[in-house]
């Protein structure tokens, strides 16, 4: 490697995100909220955990700022992905950066002192990940990860966990003990070639109905769907939407749980090697799984707003 070159090389095969998505026709309500998106690096600047299982393309806080004006978000809750595993550093420095814009969600190993949290939260970290996806991390055992839930409940955080849907009755107790509000990523990654009412999805369902404490993102139809995206790229049809076969699962559960759902981009869109999706077409996506204008505030507005900006909901 040359002394000019970048100091990270992607992993193979990885899609860079959209250069140039398109104009969403879906008008997001005043105040929406990103509510699931990363940054990257940049590498030369914040280097990747040497510990990560891919290496992505970088992808800053001034890309990250440009697209939420581009779709029409006032605001962002920014996500630590593996890649920079419990190193804050780029995330901290895109929430700084934001005015009061972005939020975020950390990761920590049970090493992190009180001055760090306080660190961490001054900067506008309100949750931690704990992230169960074998491809993406090394297991971390389930005592520390709680002893870090106990600390971290008193400062009015939060968890994000993100797991595969086989993976949850291994997972239902450890969830169901948590002390603060959890929230799922990707609504468990459900196989959505299964039925609606099959046994997976049913468990998630009821993991949300007995649990109030327990939320669901109802992001990422490009990573979940078999269906695809629209057959000519930019293009939404209205009669035949993109990742159709993920409809009817993320509006059951923002139809069920209206005050407990979130929706974000998952921009820059990690580990994708098969598509890349045109972010304006994500955002079109949303009023068939939230169809009303109050569905649609709540999963945007209001339930990211109580979560991540409480100080200012009255
Ligand atoms: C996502 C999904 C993925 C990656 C990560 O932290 C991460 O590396 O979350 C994935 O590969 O499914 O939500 O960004």
């Amino acid at each position: 490697m040359s002394a000019s070159a970048a100091p990270f090389e992607k992993t193979p095969g990885w899609l860079d995100f959209c250069p140039s998505p398109s104009e969403p026709h879906f008008v997001l309500p005043a105040g929406a909220v990103d509510a699931h998106c990363h940054v990257f690096g940049p590498g030369a600047e914040f280097p990747y955990a040497p510990e990560r299982k891919y290496t992505p393309c970088d992808a800053g806080k001034a890309e990250l700022f440009a697209l939420r004006d581009h779709l029409g978000f006032a605001r962002n809750v920014i996500v630590q992905a593996t890649c920079h595993g419990a190193d804050n550093r780029a995330l901290v420095d895109a929430c700084l950066a934001s005015g009061g814009r972005a939020r975020g969600v950390a990761t920590v190993r049970r090493s992190v002192t009180e001055a760090e949290l306080d660190a961490l939260h001054a900067a506008g970290v309100r949750g931690v990940r704990f992230n169960f996806v074998k491809r993406l991390v090394d297991f971390t055992p389930r005592d520390e990860l709680l002893e870090i839930a106990r600390r971290i409940a008193p400062r009015g955080w939060h968890v994000v966990v993100y797991f595969e849907a086989a993976d949850l009755p291994a997972l239902w107790d450890f969830f169901t003990a948590l002390p603060t509000p959890v929230v799922v990523d990707h609504m468990g990654r459900p196989d959505v070639r299964q039925p609606i009412d099959g046994p997976e999805f049913t468990r998630f369902l009821r993991l949300l109905d007995r649990h109030p404490n327990i939320w669901s993102k109802v992001s990422c139809p490009e990573r979940l769907s078999h269906s695809g995206p629209p057959a000519l790229p930019g293009r939404c049809d209205p009669a035949h939407p993109p990742y159709a076969d993920v409809i009817p699962f993320a509006r059951a559960v923002v139809e069920r749980f209206p005050d407990r759902v979130l929706w974000g981009t998952d921009w820059p869109h990690p580990n994708l090697k098969d598509h890349m999706p045109d972010d304006g077409l994500l955002v079109d996506f949303i009023p068939q799984i939230a169809p009303t204008a109050e569905l649609q505030r709540r999963l945007l507005v209001d339930n990211p707003m109580r979560l991540y900006w409480p100080e200012e909901v009255g």
